[in-house]
């Protein structure tokens, strides 16, 4: 009898050890579950951080298409554009003869040879990129004294 009542104390020691563990076990079931809801919780900030992010992209993308100078045979306008770095600027001769458009300094162009964009004939628009800062100014070739100026930020 005695040992049967070893093994039943036995059995109950080791159904009370192993309830133990198991409340254990699903405490910490627990705590790494709100341990996962806070990571949810950062995940969905960053996303709306990434929404934001390609919003601000969009915005000078947006942006982009307004970098436009026109010349109408006598004069570029804007007389001076502030673009964004590496944004695309367009250049369309309105007038009716062609523009060759250049860095300055006339003649040797080499102040932003990004501006080097060159002839532009009668109707036709050119894009190029201005990827250094700075206040840069251009110039048609063909009559120096019809000038302009980007301010790249
Ligand atoms: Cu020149």
């Amino acid at each position: 009898m005695s040992n049967s009542v070893k093994t039943i104390l036995a059995i109950v020691v080791l159904v009370l050890i192993g309830g133990g563990l198991f409340l254990a076990a699903s405490s910490k079931t627990n705590n790494s579950n709100s341990g996962n809801k806070a990571p949810s919780t950062h995940s969905t900030t960053t996303d709306a951080t990434k929404t934001q992010t390609q919003k601000s992209t969009t915005t000078p993308n947006a942006a982009a298409a307004a970098d436009t100078i026109t010349y109408d045979g006598s004069s570029f306008s804007p007389s001076s554009l502030t673009v964004k770095v590496g944004d695309a600027i367009e250049i369309t001769n309105q007038s009716s003869a062609s523009l060759a458009f250049n860095s300055d300094q006339h003649p040797t162009h080499t102040d932003e040879p990004e501006l080097n964009v060159g002839t532009i004939d009668a109707g036709q628009t050119k894009t190029f990129n201005v990827t250094k800062a700075g206040s840069w100014g251009y110039h048609n070739h063909l009559n120096p004294s019809q000038k302009g100026m980007i301010v790249a930020q």
